[in-house]
């Protein structure tokens, strides 16, 4: 399995400009002609685009560093310098460029083919030919390229999903989504199974009102894991973009925790990585209930009786409350997601439009 990395530190800079030259013409019997020093050719931008073939940001952990192309410098005859090529570096849906240094968010890339000049390339310096004037008929110099730009950041991928779906490991998270998606994540009968995100498509609805729903499957927490017990909560970001959370108990008699104290511990640690998710409508929902022991299918009724919440069982190996669990959220869902953020400066627009076709 390919490895998923969430996180990484890179350097970027774009192209210098290619300088002006500085040329005249030669024609027999005509010692010094009039200027032809060609412009120097744009520098290649550093460009980002989002795109949902890929999943993780693994490309970038081995390479620290990523340039692009100087322009060329103008030649003589008025020959223009080739523009640099561009560097297009293509990340997952939902990855964050931020500033290294003071952590500022600079863009969000959250649409499909959403691209962004994040580096800009340095302008190709004008030629001498541009330079003559009728007082200065022999312009010995010539403009110099642009500068690249360089700038430290970091790339950080939060899963585009609507739905996130936590608890405790083991609590049959993964066994739901095999069987209410067509995704495979790993199961088994031990905890921390899943070790990071795994995103599956839920349909929802009938036809023609189906609609395709993205849920991420996230790795177990438990107690302490703010403290980093087990895998830690920094996962927990992958939820941050999530509108609903599904908070799976398990209700089997294995557990060493009941279902509420399950439910509570899972909480307090979703809090402990950031106090907003509480605000995220939840639906609680108890597991394998075809192995459920008596006393704690007993007392999750009771809490949801107590919090007026819908009583919830599943059970991912009979079928048993499957069709229920995705009405309650098909209903909970807006039948449109709202306008992603999208945090792009007005030049980012523009440099958007010109990225589109990029200097070859
Ligand atoms: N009896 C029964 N067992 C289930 C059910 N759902 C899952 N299991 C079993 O519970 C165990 C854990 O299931 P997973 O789906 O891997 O649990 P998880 O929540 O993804 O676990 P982590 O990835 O470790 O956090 C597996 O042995 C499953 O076969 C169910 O509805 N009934
Ligand atoms: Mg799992």
């Amino acid at each position: 399995m390919p490895q998923f990395v969430d996180e990484a530190r890179i350097s970027i800079e774009s192209g210098k400009g290619g300088h002006g030259c500085v040329s005249f013409r030669r024609e027999k019997y005509v010692p010094r002609g009039g200027p032809d020093g060609g412009d120097g050719g744009k520098g290649g931008d550093v460009v980002f685009v989002a795109t949902p073939r890929k999943s993780t940001l693994l490309d970038f952990k081995h390479r620290p560093i990523l340039k692009a192309k100087p322009g060329e410098a103008g030649r003589g005859k008025k020959q223009h310098g080739s523009n640099g090529r561009s560097l297009v570096l293509e990340v997952p849906l939902g990855t964050q460029i931020l500033d290294e240094e003071s952590g500022e968010l600079l863009y969000d890339l959250t649409r499909a083919d959403a691209r962004i000049v994040v580096a800009k390339g340095g302008r190709g310096g004008r030629g001498n030919v541009h330079f003559a004037t009728p007082t200065r008929q022999t312009p010995d110099f010539a403009e110099p390229g642009g500068e690249s730009q360089f700038f430290r950041i970091r790339l950080e991928l939060k899963v585009m999903a609507r739905v996130g779906l936590v608890g405790f490991p083991n609590a049959g998270k993964s066994t739901f989504i095999s069987r209410v998606t067509k995704a495979h994540p790993r199961i088994a009968s031990y905890p921390f199974t899943t070790l990071h995100p795994h995103l599956g498509v839920l349909i929802l609805g009938t036809p023609p009102d189906e609609r395709e729903i993205v849920i991420a499957d996230l790795p177990g927490l438990i107690e302490g894991a703010h403290e980093g017990k087990g895998l830690g909560i920094q996962f927990l970001k992958h939820v941050e973009r999530t509108e609903i959370l599904l908070h799976f108990v398990d209700l089997s008699a294995e557990n060493t925790h009941g279902p509420v104290e399950a439910y509570q511990i899972v909480r307090n640690e979703m809090l402990a990585f950031n106090p907003n998710l509480a605000e995220k409508p939840e639906i609680l929902v108890g597991t394998k209930k075809d192995s459920a022991d008596p006393e704690r299918l007993e007392e999750l009724s009771a809490f949801f009786l107590k919090e007026g919440r819908p009583r919830l069982f599943i059970s991912s190996h009979t079928g048993e409350g499957l069709q229920q669990l995705l009405s309650i959220l098909s209903e909970t869902l807006p039948s449109s997601s709202p306008e992603q953020s999208y945090t792009d400066s007005p030049e980012a627009e523009d440099d958007r439009k010109e990225a589109g076709t990029p200097d070859r």
